[in-house]
């Protein structure tokens, strides 16, 4: 039997574990003890993280569209046509006419491979992946308030904060290991504010639970922000320190009296300003959110209003605070880090700064690389449905089920003149390509992930790969070759990274021999460099803090007399995402066979509707059938529906309403109607 020592594929949490092989097979996981995240526990993913590699489903040879059907094809054949077909769709319809969606799920090396890629064989920076739908908002507005819009802190300093803050998180669902921590924190008397309207199970152990409306946490932030500002509870020498424009910031929350706030929230006036005195009070204090701030047409507005609550207390740049987006997938962070991003290439560096471009240019042999910032992928996708996007190369993203408002995703991607899709398995969306390219998966290939503490870590390769399948890494190095460019050559992924190491200054030190056994946190500038767990200690990365004041926007829909619910999708502890790899994996889909929708007993026992009983819910754009939860973890007149099951598609139903400045969809709030499926 050999033990490998690698990377959860699933959650941005990045604990480690090994898998465990008999003869070239996965038998199992064993928990890495000594790990600094996991510390020798695992979530129900984790264990099974094994179960989905063998599956007979996993995709061995390229396929290609013949006579309307996929069938399968040879390597050469597959890589000629992708080259072709996408250089065919430049000389029509120019250089930016075609986009490359990468992958949170892929490595580091094979995020950066992509991207140049794009960038230096295909001239164009229409790249970007799934942290789009995710923390766009986080990166927008973190990079403004701070610079940087990474976790300011690491997930030991749960252990240290005097309060957690878990606004927008279902934390010990989605980030298992992390909502534990915070669950012991709580137990031992660390004081805790939920603020999340469904009945998760942290609000359980909290002092406070906020069960504000969905789409208010600018109301709700900002009067928190007035009560102490008001009240003097500010830390006036940070302020003076270490942030600039706080006269503004008072003045745009100085009208958010408790009882305005109340009005929008739905909460009690004293409850908000309960939490301002409780969360002003303790020190350090931490705060912790997720989807619930980032999806929204005002995601950034959100990530802006908890940025200047983190300020306005002095909650930066210390241990046990800070502001935490918690990364959703693998390596969702990495694929940020590496660039594969449309306006910036790894480490945040802008493509628009023509002194950072020759740099890129120069290492990469070429003469010069594209300037404008290329299309966010939500832009791209409603520039295919507008017929300006013509071709498409998708890895490891599965948009037919993930990205908002289905039909309409279904319209962009029929619209395409072509599509390539790289996945272990045939998807939704490969199922639409005429290209399919067969990919290792994490277990098959050698690599690193960065967690949500940025802490960048070892994958290794336990068992070879199903039939022909090959790494993502060596694919694009592939591709990049049948398109003439000869930059791309390396022996292996360490290779990748050194080249990423000596162009990404936050990655400077990072190389494989220094990766062991458990990482090393970025920044960490050469090789010398211990890594850093916490963010901004003395000041912050673009120097003082920045305050941004907002004004509060409701979200694109409310609720009418035709669609009297709200809407709020995302995740069940069971499942991920699209379901690929969680709905092959035996034990898990046992768990959560099929799609459901989560209603107030209330609202039930008024439509009539019975737990368990089939539903039809719809919304504007779409409609589905699925089975009724009565359950008390929403609120009277909320819906909740996980995203997993492509039989009850939540995203046929989402409204496909962005953001102006991140181009985040707004997954978490749109208006449906629900009655008995007749
Ligand atoms: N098991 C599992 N784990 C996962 C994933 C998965 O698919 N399955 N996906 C991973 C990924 S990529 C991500 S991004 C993370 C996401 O992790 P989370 O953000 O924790 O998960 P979600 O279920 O999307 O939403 C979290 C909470 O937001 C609340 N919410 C909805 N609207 C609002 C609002 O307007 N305000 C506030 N304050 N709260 C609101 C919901 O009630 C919900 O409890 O999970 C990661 N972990
Ligand atoms: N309604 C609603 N929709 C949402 C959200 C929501 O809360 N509500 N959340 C959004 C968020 S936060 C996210 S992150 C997105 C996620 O959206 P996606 O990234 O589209 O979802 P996944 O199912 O994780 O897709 C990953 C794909 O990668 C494949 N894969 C796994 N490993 C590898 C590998 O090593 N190589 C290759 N080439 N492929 C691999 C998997 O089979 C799968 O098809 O969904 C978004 N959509
Ligand atoms: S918490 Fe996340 S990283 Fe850890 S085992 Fe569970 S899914 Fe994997
Ligand atoms: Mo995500």
């Amino acid at each position: 039997m050999k033990r490998t020592l690698t990377v959860c594929p699933y959650c941005g949490t990045g604990c480690m574990f090994y898998l465990v092989s008999d003869g070239g097979r996965l038998i199992g996981v064993e928990p890495s003890s000594t790990h600094p995240v996991s510390r020798g526990s695992l979530c129900v993913k984790g264990w099974n993280a094994f179960a989905f590699v063998h599956h007979p489903d996993r995709l061995t040879t390229p396929l290609m569209r013949r006579g309307g059907e996929l069938v399968p094809a040879s390597w050469d054949e597959a890589l000629a046509t992708v080259v072709e077909r996408l250089k065919e769709v430049q000389r029509r319809h120019g250089a930016d006419a075609v986009m490359f969606a990468s992958s949170a799920k892929a490595t580091n090396e094979e995020n950066y491979l992509l991207m140049k890629l794009a960038r230096a064989a295909f001239g164009t920076n229409n790249v970007d992946h799934c942290a789009r739908l995710c923390h766009s908002s986080t990166v927008f507005g973190l990079g403004e308030a701070f610079g940087s819009g990474a976790m300011s802190n690491s997930i030991d300093c749960v252990d240290r904060a005097g309060l957690i803050l878990v606004i927008g998180s279902n934390t010990t669902e989605q980030h298992p290991l992390i909502g534990s921590r915070i669950l012991a924190a709580a137990r031992r008397g660390t004081r805790l504010i939920v603020a999340d309207n469904r009945r998760i199970r942290l609000s359980r152990h909290a002092d406070l639970h906020l069960r504000h409306k969905n789409g208010s946490d600018v109301a709700l932030l900002s009067a928190m922000m007035q009560v102490i500002i008001a009240e003097g509870l500010e830390d006036r020498a940070f302020i003076e320190q270490r942030t600039e424009n706080f006269p503004e910031l008072a003045a745009a929350v100085a009208p958010w009296t408790p009882e305005r706030a109340a009005a929008v929230t739905g909460l009690e006036a004293a409850d908000i300003v309960a939490a301002a005195r409780l969360f002003a009070g303790v020190k350090p204090a931490m705060i912790v959110y997720s989807m619930g701030i980032t999806q929204h047409s005002h995601g950034v507005d959100n990530v802006r209003c908890c940025a200047a609550l983190a300020m306005l207390t002095g909650n930066l740049g210390r241990p046990g605070a800070g502001v935490n987006p918690l990364r959703g997938q693998n390596n969702v962070q990495g694929g940020c880090d590496m660039g594969a991003l449309p306006d910036v290439f790894s480490g945040y560096q802008r493509v628009a700064d023509p002194a950072l471009r020759g740099k890129f240019a120069a290492a990469w042999g070429v003469a010069e690389l594209p300037e404008s910032p290329g299309l966010p992928l939500t832009r791209a996708m409603d520039a295919a449905a507008a017929e300006s996007l013509k071709g498409m190369f998708v890895m490891g993203e599965n948009p037919m089920l993930s990205d908002p408002d289905q039909a309409h995703a279904r319209h962009a991607l029929e619209n395409l003149e072509f599509l390539a899709v790289q996945d272990i398995f045939l998807t939704e969306t490969a199922a639409l390509a005429d290209v399919v390219l067969p990919a290792a998966c994490y277990a098959e290939k050698d690599g690193t992930f960065t967690n949500t503490e940025r802490r960048v870590q070892r994958v290794r390769k336990a068992v070879e790969p199903p039939g022909e399948a090959r790494a993502d890494w060596e694919i694009i190095c592939a591709l990049a070759e049948q398109a003439g460019y000869p930059g791309m050559r390396y022996p292996g992924p360490a290779e990748v990274m050194d080249e990423i190491a000596s162009l990404t200054p936050s990655y400077g030190g990072i190389a494989y021999d220094r990766l062991d056994p458990h990482g090393l946190q970025w920044p960490c500038p050469d090789r010398s460099h211990p890594g850093t767990p916490v963010l901004h200690l003395e000041r912050f990365t673009r120097g003082p803090g920045r305050f941004v004041p907002v004004a509060y926007r409701p979200s694109a829909e409310s609720p009418d007399a035709e669609f009297p619910f709200v809407l709020t999708t995302g995740r069940t502890y069971f499942h991920w995402h699209t379901g690929t790899m969680t709905r092959r994996s035996h034990l898990l889909d046992r768990e959560e066979a099929t799609a459901f929708v989560e209603l107030n007993p209330q609202d039930a026992a008024a439509l009539g509707v019975r737990d368990g009983e089939p539903v039809s819910v719809a919304s504007r754009r779409g409609q589905i059938t699925v089975r009724a939860r009565v359950t008390e973890m929403v609120v009277p007149g909320v819906l909740f529906i996980p995203f997993h099951f492509a039989e009850g598609a939540a995203n046929a139903l989402t409204n496909n309403a962005l953001d102006p400045e991140s181009s985040i969809p707004e997954f978490k709030v749109c208006a449906v109607k629900i009655g008995r499926a007749s």
